[in-house]
């Protein structure tokens, strides 16, 4: 398993250790990409000095599914049912809006049965961390292809997929989440700068990160295996994240670099990245992805912001105070109101 490169004795600005951040001993197999993932989350949430407190982990069915249980155990859970868990975050988010949402999903849960439910909540542009561990197939019921494998990739007894894949990436863009990364389990500092990013951002952070899963898809003549996607990926140019409470005047050469300034003021430099590369424009991102999976590739990095979308909390136009803190008198209207709006009815 993949181990946090922070000494465990440091604090966080909360004065917060590391293992505040950890959760149960993983079940997973050893060498699963999901475990480095949930290690780069518990990262991630310590360096950012995320109060656990205010976080809500949820998550469908599937290996990726269990992953919750390995991270921020003082954090409220909600492992639901396959493929539906957009609707209990959108739920748990209408009930208390001061939550930080952070769901966990598999190429399966999401891209077979939970498609219906994945397609609205992009639209919808929720407030949360949207994580799909992508390893092309059905880790826990034994590996069979699902809507991500590649056309023509293989599966471990032979059997060859012949039907298209699904670019949840491309899907997502299309639709409407606000933030779209890709990653892959094996990249530790691309992965940690995007999941950064998307704590800062407000909106659905939808992140497809390249899982391999070694039990039944790390063989030659797959596109999902460790050797496959190290040889095959494309960097989008170089992240760094400067969280909003650090002070710090990063210098770089105009031209090269292309800043934007997250929701919660803190900034995301993206490098390197082709001169007629715009993350903020949707024909760019579409552009890179058609050409880079005609070519076998996987374009990594932040393919897509808009930082300043509203919300689907913002779009509805709540009161300020969480509902779920309101008193029954405020919430149940007495009879006279109801009758009242009966009667304008008529
Ligand atoms: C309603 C329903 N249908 C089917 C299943 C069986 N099932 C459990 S997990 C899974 C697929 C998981 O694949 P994925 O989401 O890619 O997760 P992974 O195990 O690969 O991480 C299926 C089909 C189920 N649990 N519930
Ligand atoms: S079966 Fe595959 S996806 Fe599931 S835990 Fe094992 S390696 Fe990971
Ligand atoms: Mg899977």
């Amino acid at each position: 398993m993949s181990e946090s490169t922070i000494p465990t004795k440091k604090t966080n600005r909360l004065g917060l250790e590391l293992s505040t951040y950890r959760g149960s001993k993983t079940t997973l197999c050893a060498g699963c990409g999901h475990n480095a993932i949930t290690e780069r989350i518990i990262d991630a949430f310590f360096e950012m000095g995320v109060d656990p407190k205010r976080v809500l982990k949820l998550s469908g069915i599937g290996c990726s599914s269990k992953s919750p249980a390995y991270f921020l155990n003082q954090s409220h859970g909600f492992n639901s049912v396959h493929g539906r868990m957009p609707s209990i975050a959108t739920g748990a988010l209408l009930a208390n809006k001061a939550m930080l949402a952070i769901g966990v999903s598999g190429d399966g849960d999401t891209g077979a049965i939970g498609i219906g439910q994945f397609v609205h909540l992009m639209r919808r542009n929720l407030p949360l961390i949207y994580i799909i561990e992508d390893n092309g197939c059905y880790g826990l019921t034994k590996g069979q292809f699902s809507p991500t494998a590649d056309l023509g990739s293989k599966a471990k007894n032979g059997v060859v997929n012949d039907l298209p894949p699904i670019d949840i990436c491309a899907l997502a863009i299309e639709l409407g989440a606000s933030l779209v990364a890709r990653s892959f389990s094996g990249d530790k500092k691309q992965l940690l700068s995007v999941l950064k990013a998307a704590i800062a951002h407000r909106g659905t952070a939808m992140i497809d990160v390249i899982s391999p899963c070694v039990t039944f898809n790390d063989h030659d003549g797959s596109t999902k295996s460790y050797s496959y996607v190290k040889d095959h990926d494309e960097p989008l140019g170089e992240i760094s994240f400067i969280p909003y409470f650090e002070d710090v005047t990063v210098e770089y050469e105009a031209g090269s670099t292309t800043a934007v300034k997250l929701h919660d003021g803190s900034q995301l430099f993206l490098r390197k990245v082709a001169d007629d590369y715009n993350p903020a424009d949707k024909i760019s991102a579409m552009r890179l992805l058609h050409e880079t999976a005609r070519r076998g590739e996987f374009a990594t990095g932040v393919l897509y912001v808009e930082p300043d979308k509203d919300d689907f909390i913002d779009t509805l136009n709540l009161i300020d105070e969480p509902l779920a803190f309101l008193p029954t008198a405020k919430v149940r209207p007495p009879k006279a109101a109801l009758d009242e709006i009966m009667e304008s009815l008529r």
